[in-house]
């Protein structure tokens, strides 16, 4: 039998497929331009400001190319952990399969905007255990949440921002909302969004996106 190893990538995920990724880009524009109009946002600028200023999100946040959920950073076989991840059994059994991840919340801080990611007890097999541990540097108490709480996906990010941000700020906001800060609330069309302080905002949706997706890796 012919033995081929698997040389390490740069990072293991679920890639959206591409009409999928399409749609998925229009709800985050739609979810900006909502935001725009809206006077608590104005009154609350993304700078932490407040006075009211005109901001256009779009140009504010730069697109980060293929839209995926991350499960592992593997940096080439650098990054701690990435001989194991390559390596487990789960990862190769399930590489190239397609589910359907499920887009609970988008939210937007001054530094990224993200989609947060509902894991499937199937999917969460393929999530990392010390994911959230991994965080606590930069977001102390998250290796106490939920498995799974960091998993996300990056829609855009502030200029000179790196996309693992959005995952730290998925992470804070999900502290917030365990310590039970009720933040401001606003309904709006597709779910209720509440705004947490400090450029933070969160909206739930009504209805989660389903966006199906391939598990895989990628080399650049
Ligand atoms: P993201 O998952 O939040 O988008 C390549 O840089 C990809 O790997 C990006 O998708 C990025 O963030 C993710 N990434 C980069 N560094 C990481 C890290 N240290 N931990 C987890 N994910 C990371």
């Amino acid at each position: 039998k012919l033995h081929v190893e698997m040389s390490i990538p740069l990072y293991f995920g679920w890639f959206l497929f591409y009409t999928v990724q399409d749609q998925v880009r229009e709800t985050a524009t739609k979810f900006l331009k909502t935001l725009e109009v809206l006077e608590s946002f104005k009154k609350h600028i993304i700078s932490g400001k407040e006075e009211a200023k005109e901001v256009d999100l779009e140009q504010y946040f730069k697109a980060k190319g293929t839209l995926h959920c991350t499960t592992k950073f593997t940096d080439y076989g650098k990054a701690e952990g990435a001989k194991e991840y390559t390596d487990k059994q789960v990862v190769q059994d399930l590489y190239g399969s397609v589910s359907d991840l499920s887009l609970s919340a988008l939210f937007i801080t001054p530094r990224t905007v993200g989609a947060r990611v509902s894991l499937s007890e199937d999917q969460l097999q393929l999530w990392p255990a010390d994911a959230e541990k991994e965080a606590e540097s930069e977001v102390p108490g998250a290796g106490a949440l939920p498995l799974g709480s960091r998993a996300h996906v990056t829609l855009g990010c502030a200029d000179g921002v790196q996309p693992v941000q959005t995952g730290f700020d998925l992470l804070q906001i999900i502290m917030l909302q365990k310590d039970g800060q009720q933040g401001e609330q606003v309904d709006i069309d597709p779910g209720t969004l509440t705004y947490y302080g400090e450029g933070r905002w969160y909206l739930a949706l009504k209805e989660p996106i389903s966006a199906t997706a391939c598990f895989s890796s990628i080399y650049k």
